[in-house]
């Protein structure tokens, strides 16, 4: 009972808008079981891959120019990260969502680039 009380005092104590704060976390260390996405010749490999709430997906740049993950709509819309930072080549970025929804996402310079994550 309690941790009831505890939990609603928290969730009380949030601010307005802060419901993406759990939707994507940027990590450092891949999980082992993370959907991997390659970008090259200007797009995301896979125009859409499925994780699990709490699942992980590492996108690698296998291209020659930079791109990024930029999620524009979806749980994770108005998150400050939800613009992720440049790749150059051979570089990786790592994100686990923490909240189920499709997550549409675009590379920034190159909004043409499309693609998605589900996550049930
Ligand atoms: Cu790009």
């Amino acid at each position: 009972m309690r941790t009831l009380l505890l939990a609603a005092a928290l969730s009380l104590a949030l601010p307005a808008g802060a419901a993406f704060a759990q939707a994507i976390t940027v990590v450092e260390q891949a999980p082992a079981d993370a959907v991997k996405v390659s970008i090259a010749s200007m797009a995301f490999a896979n125009e859409e891959v499925k994780v699990k709430k709490g699942g992980s997906v590492t996108w690698t740049n296998d291209d020659e120019i930079a791109h990024n993950v930029h999620f524009r709509n979806g749980p994770a819309k108005g998150d400050p990260k939800a613009q992720g930072k440049m790749l150059n080549k051979g570089e990786s970025y790592t994100v686990t969502f923490g909240e189920a929804g499709t997550y549409d996402y675009i590379c920034t310079p190159h909004p043409m680039m499309k693609a998605k994550v589900i996550v049930e």
